[in-house]
């Protein structure tokens, strides 16, 4: 059979799903999910296979007003994975009370966009809204702009999703797969298991806190016998941050290392144990190394 393969990026706001959608088109977990706009902040690839057809799905952070410096470096991220793909999927949160609202810029954006590339509509979270609300949205959506075709889909429940994986793959472009058949993602094991570790403590944490952390691993041990040893810093950016990230006795912590060590434990089908430091590091959000590790430009 002719090889096809090609590349898609998935736009949206904050929240929309984005992720989500990627880990079930490609059918394995490859970017950390949660209830929290901002989860995705760098481009995470994931791969998704469908018979003959290879579609390299690019997550993207959620497109939104930038203000701090790590905003802007993952608002400039997402746009740039635009610039990557040949097909773009924009991605809407169906679910809120004006859906429209957050993707303003984003449509005034596709709709000036230079290099145009061709556009598919997928509507999410529609196990959340009622039928007629949602042809009102696909209709003024198409009006907007010029898509290929609308999907109507619950990214969390698989609804729908198989139409776009098999409309998505056959839009690929005939060509040689750019991985390889088992591979489902293009990040690095370290950098994967620092976003677990992260998404664990995104789902703990309130407010402002997840937002001023970071999650590097510092140090990753294959033993003989098959086991993985991983440690890994959490970066604060405050002081007091330091006891909230740790816990009472050090439970919060603990409770997160657990969680993580059982998602890694699965998938990469052996015993792990995980080490997890609190450190504090004020400016980290400053430091260009960080950025790097990322593949996020510091100065965007
Ligand atoms: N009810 C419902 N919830 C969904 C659906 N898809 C995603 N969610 C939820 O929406 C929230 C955000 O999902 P993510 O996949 O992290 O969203 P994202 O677009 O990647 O967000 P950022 O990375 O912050 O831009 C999570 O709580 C998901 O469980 C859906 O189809 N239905
Ligand atoms: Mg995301």
């Amino acid at each position: 059979m002719t090889e096809h393969c090609g590349v898609v990026a998935v736009l949206g706001a904050p929240n929309a799903g984005k992720s989500t959608l990627i880990n079930r088109l490609v059918g394995a977990k490859v970017s950390i999910v949660s209830s929290k706009v901002q989860t995705t902040r760098a481009l995470v690839r994931g791969i998704a296979l469908q018979e003959s057809t290879q579609i390299v799905l690019i997550d993207t952070p959620g497109i939104f007003k930038p203000k701090q410096r790590l905003e802007k470096a993952m608002v400039a991220a997402a746009w740039q994975g635009l610039e990557q793909a040949e097909l773009a999927l924009l991605l809407i949160d169906t679910s809120l009370k004006n859906p429209l609202g957050p993707v303003e810029d984003i449509i005034k954006r596709l709709e000036q966009a230079e290099t145009r590339v061709p556009l598919v509509l997928a509507l999410n979270k529609v196990d959340k809204i009622a039928k007629d609300k949602l042809l009102v949205l696909a209709s003024s959506l198409n009006e907007r702009l010029d898509f290929a075709a609308t999907f109507m889909i619950s990214a969390l429940h698989g609804g729908g999703v198989e139409d776009l994986l098999d409309w998505l793959a056959s839009q690929m472009p005939e060509g040689e797969w750019l991985f390889p058949e088992d591979q489902v993602s293009d990040m690095p094991m370290r950098l994967l298991a620092a976003e677990i570790t992260r998404e664990k403590l995104f789902n703990r944490l309130h407010q402002e806190l997840p937002y001023g952390l970071m999650v590097e691993t510092e140090q990753w041990e294959n033993f003989d016998n098959g086991d993985i040893k991983i440690s890994q810093i959490v970066y604060v950016s405050r002081d007091s941050h330091k006891g909230i990230v740790l816990g009472k006795g050090g439970a919060m912590i603990r409770e997160v290392g657990a969680q993580a060590r059982q998602e890694l434990e699965e998938i990469l089908e052996t015993k792990v144990h995980i080490k997890l430091f609190v450190k504090l590091q004020e400016n980290w959000k400053d430091d260009p190394e960080k950025y790097h590790l990322w593949g996020l430009d510091y100065s965007a």
